[in-house]
């Protein structure tokens, strides 16, 4: 075994801070230590195979993104990023876990939806990788099969109230789902919009000749999303499920949220950068050159980018300090412009659904900290130790603690990064554009470690196809 010591370091966990010492044998963490400490009168630092000098750096539990989309065929086409450039994107930017969406659709068998995705990852991952189910069809059949999740490590799976004919289930269908979910103790994720009334908007704005990009955020209105957001709350409520709402971006769904916390009831929600950041005025109705005002489709995803005069954003910011939301996820679901994006140009419909951030998420939410709107701790709480209770991995992952698997991240916060693609600038996910062109990050992933092994190193990667292993979940931890 080889052993490596982190010497020098502020370690920061979701409760507090401390300069210590980590030292990992293998792929364990077996020490967290008075700086400088000698063992059985050896010097660690001297005895350590690797010694990593993190003097004046933070060294955090490795990120945790638990909302991706990789190979998912969708929108007409296909997510742009591959298990093996998506995890290797993930772990440049400092994520060391992912959770994917194994999909089943009407007609399907859910257990081949999940053989499929095993396929699709094994042996071809950066970082463990652990799965989520979406069920697509909700049939006696795939209600069978729900007996079967927790054995297979998958506690968690999602249903949508949007996507008719693709991916949607009626009420009576969510309602026969989340009495499953109680009996077996699994977590109901949803996406929460109403996508009949959605599509009949979608409808009647591109026959009133709306096409550009800015009116699938008109479309997708924030009644929409509360109005889910509520129906979602109530089925649960009735059969005694616990949710967890995806990808919130409106603040009227938060306050929904909270009003169903606030009445004790097992209700989670988690938001994605692009919904501090971005914008319904400012992304979806740009105009470029290139693109003219179809630029917009770079950030075409649902739930909408919104509306800043709106003051959903600041909203956002607020509910992650409050906890009425709990985690930062990506829903990275890449595609490019030319021979994707572009197939919705002249309806915005057509446009695929989705925004790769994957590689910039731990960033992201550092620069939250960096402008005052969050704590250290709870950037590492948001974006790591939550995501590991939430979905049963606490303990092995989310953690820096004896016995935790070496997923450890050593962070600058006197370095910089600067993200987009093109004039010097790059990024490792499979996109011929960045949604975060131009965004300026007062901090840098300076190494990543992945259950003891350095995969990224100052800006050199080292890690290998093959290297993230399956993590069977546990039940998530905040309901037992
Ligand atoms: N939203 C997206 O933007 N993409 C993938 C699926 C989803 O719900
Ligand atoms: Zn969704
Ligand atoms: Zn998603």
């Amino acid at each position: 075994m080889t052993t490596t010591l982190i010497t020098g370091g502020t370690v920061v966990s979701a409760t507090g801070r401390a300069a210590a010492d980590v030292l990992i044998d293998g792929e364990k963490i077996v020490g967290v230590l008075t700086p400088g400490s000698v063992l059985l009168g050896t010097d660690l630092a001297e005895s350590a195979d690797t010694v990593i000098d993190a003097t004046g750096k933070y060294v955090i539990p490795g990120g945790i993104d638990a909302h991706t989309h990789f190979e998912l065929p969708f929108g007409g086409t296909e997510a742009s990023d591959t298990f093996e450039s998506g995890t290797r994107a993930a772990a440049w930017g400092g994520t060391t876990t992912v959770i994917d969406f194994a999909v089943q659709t009407t007609g399907t068998k859910v257990q081949d939806g999940l053989a499929k995705w095993h396929a699709k990852a094994a042996g071809n991952c950066a970082i463990d990788y652990g799965f989520h189910q979406i069920m697509g069809g909700v049939d006696d059949d795939s209600l069978k099969a729900m007996a079967g999740f927790v054995d297979e490590g998958i506690t968690s799976y999602k249903m949508f109230m949007a996507y008719p004919g693709v991916f949607y289930s009626d009420d009576g269908q969510i309602l026969r789902a989340m009495q499953k979910a109680a009996d077996y103790g699994l977590l109901t994720m949803m996406h929460a919009e109403n996508g009949p009334a959605i599509d009949v908007l979608a409808a009647q704005l591109v026959e009133a000749g709306k096409t550009t990009p800015y009116f699938h955020g008109i479309a997708r209105a924030w009644q929409m999303e509360e109005e889910a957001t509520h129906r979602a709350i109530m089925l649960a409520q009735l059969t005694n499920a616990p949710l967890y709402v995806v990808h919130v971006s409106a603040k009227q769904a938060v306050q929904q949220l909270a009003w169903a916390r606030d009445n004790g009831q097992n209700v989670f929600g988690e938001t994605c950068p692009q919904y501090l950041y971005l914008s319904l005025e400012e992304q979806l109705g740009a105009v470029s050159k290139e693109w003219g005002d179809f630029e917009g489709a770079k950030w075409v995803c649902s739930t909408p980018l919104r509306s800043r005069e709106e003051g959903h954003q600041d909203h956002m910011w607020q509910a992650l300090r409050t906890n009425d939301l709990q985690m930062v996820s990506t829903d990275h679901c890449p595609f490019c412009m030319k021979g994707q994006k572009d197939l919705g140009i002249g309806d915005f419909r057509k446009i695929p659904n989705g925004i790769g951030s994957v590689e910039h998420r731990m960033d992201l939410m550092y620069q939250g900290v960096v402008t005052g709107e969050l704590t250290l701790e709870r950037w590492v709480e948001l974006t790591s130790t939550t995501p590991a209770r939430m979905f049963g991995m606490y303990g092995q992952k989310g953690v820096i603690t004896p016995g935790a698997d070496a997923d450890v991240v050593v962070y600058d916060p006197n370095g910089h990064t600067s993200i987009g693609i093109g004039d010097g600038k790059t990024h490792h996910m499979n996109m011929d554009h960045s949604a975060w062109e131009g965004f300026e990050i007062d901090g840098h992933v300076d190494t990543v470690i992945s259950r003891g092994k350095v995969i990224v190193d100052r800006n050199q990667y080292l890690g290998a196809k093959g290297d993230g292993k399956f993590i069977k979940r546990g039940l998530s931890q905040y309901l037992i």
